[in-house]
């Protein structure tokens, strides 16, 4: 199941609509991955509000995009682009990597809502080989 070259095209094509509106689409991803998956709260019980879209969730929907925007700038050699978010996920933060499949769905949820015209089979196949190999990526360091 590896991204082929058409996988990769569609998926920078569609990062670059992305973009623009990253910051929302993340608010709406971490949101969502919180209320409806809310044993993911854990690693977040320092924050002052937990809440969908409060200061922090914004805050950190962002962060988590620009990780997904490194990732499809490393879309070629994903398990060194992302070499420094998966130490920090493994050993600092220790997220268990079930998680990154979840927020995966939740950013896949969001992005079908938000682009339902350009969301199609063939493209939402892409997407989720991609955040597969991201989510794959992230938990290299693991061991
Ligand atoms: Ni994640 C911090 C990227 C999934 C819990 N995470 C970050 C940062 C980036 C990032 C970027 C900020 C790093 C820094 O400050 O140097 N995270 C990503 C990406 C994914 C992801 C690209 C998956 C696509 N992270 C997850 C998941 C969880 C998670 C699924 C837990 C459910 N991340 C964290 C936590 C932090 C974090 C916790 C620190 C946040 C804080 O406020 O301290």
């Amino acid at each position: 199941m590896s991204l082929s070259a058409k996988d990769k095209k569609l998926v920078k094509d569609f990062w670059a609509k992305v973009a623009p509106k990253a910051e929302e689409i993340g608010n709406d991803a971490l949101s969502r991955m919180i209320v409806v998956y809310p044993q993911t709260k854990t690693y977040f019980s320092h924050w002052p509000d937990l809440s969908p879209g409060s200061a922090s969730v914004k805050a950190h929907g962002k962060k988590v995009m620009l990780g997904v925007d490194l990732a499809v700038k490393n879309i070629d050699d994903l398990l060194n682009g992302l070499l420094t978010l998966s130490e920090l996920h493994a050993f600092q933060l220790r997220v268990d990597p079930a998680n990154f499949k979840i927020l995966s769905h939740n950013l896949l949820v969001v992005l079908a809502n938000k682009f339902p015209n350009e969301f199609d089979p063939v493209l939402h196949t892409a997407m989720d080989k991609f955040l597969s190999k991201v989510a794959l990526a992230l938990s290299d360091k693991y061991r």
